[in-house]
């Protein structure tokens, strides 16, 4: 897997990308990175990135040729290392949500060849005749805003490079089924078996790995009706609607709590 990042701030995106099962799988690698500063594709003596919004209003915006020349750059980069085409993702507030669905249709993607290019914005945004022309997907990691597309891009990264065959264990991968499933996941506990007076759920001591597989699963059933019912309502839309058991489970959490 190819990921290119076009972004002001190259440092911040290559730093984080050494650490854990993202740093390993590069290591490895199972992908690779390039960064691309749109400051280096400027041509005037200040190199200059941004200007002032048309219309007016606070803050700045940055500006189409920079960002056109380092995609261009970042699109012939692929190009060279073997990608039949690229992809450019934008990250903003204002894109679709990223979910763990939309991230291994993404994966599938890559792992076919696809080049991802990364656009990380900064201000208060970018021209839209550059996104206009140069992106193919908006894409939103929450609804919050935070002071660079940056940090969102790594989450995206970072969700797209422990998708890849061999960036987690095998026991790890297993484990990622359960969102698969569209539920939260379960509550973990290890030694002591008391903490602060609190004990270690029963069951899970028992060694009777049926009772805990059912215990695991009437806590993320009951979790996921507590905390995100939109996500329970989405499964029954996906998956039909809740079995006997499932059923059975969520009225014992219920009457637990
Ligand atoms: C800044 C701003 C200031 C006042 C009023 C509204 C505003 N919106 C923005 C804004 O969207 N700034 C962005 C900063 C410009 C593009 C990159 N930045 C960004 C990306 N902030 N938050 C994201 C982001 C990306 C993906 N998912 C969640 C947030």
């Amino acid at each position: 897997m190819r990921i290119d990042v076009v972004t002001l701030f190259p440092e911040m995106v290559e730093h984080a990308a050494q650490f854990g099962v993202v740093g390993r799988a590069l290591t490895k690698t199972l992908w690779s990175l390039a960064l691309w500063n749109p400051r280096t594709f400027t041509s005037d003596p200040h190199r200059t990135v941004d200007d002032r919004p048309y219309g007016g209003g606070p803050g700045m915006v940055m500006l189409a040729a920079p960002l056109a020349a380092a995609l261009k750059a970042a699109r012939a980069a692929q190009a060279e290392a073997g990608c039949a085409v690229s992809r450019v993702l934008y990250l903003s507030p204002a894109g679709t949500p990223l979910t763990h669905a939309r991230v291994t249709a993404l994966n599938a993607l890559a792992r076919q060849g696809t080049g991802l290019i990364v656009l990380a914005g900064r201000y208060e945004g970018i021209d839209e005749r550059l996104l206009m022309r140069e992106v193919d997907e908006e894409i939103a990691v929450g609804d919050f805003v935070v002071s660079g597309g940056e940090l969102p891009a790594l989450m995206l990264i970072d969700a797209l490079v422990r998708q890849l065959p061999g960036a987690l264990n095998d026991a790890a991968s297993a484990e990622e089924e359960s969102f698969v499933d569209g539920l939260l996941d379960c509550p973990h506990y290890t030694r002591p078996p008391v903490y602060e007076g609190e004990a270690v759920p029963e069951v899970l001591l028992s060694g009777d790995h049926a009772a805990i597989e059912s215990w695991r699963r009437m806590q993320s059933l009951g979790r996921t009706m507590a905390r995100r019912p939109d996500l329970l309502a989405q499964r029954e839309l996906m998956k039909g609607a809740l079995t006997k058991e499932e059923k059975r489970l969520l009225e014992r959490y219920q009457q637990k709590e």
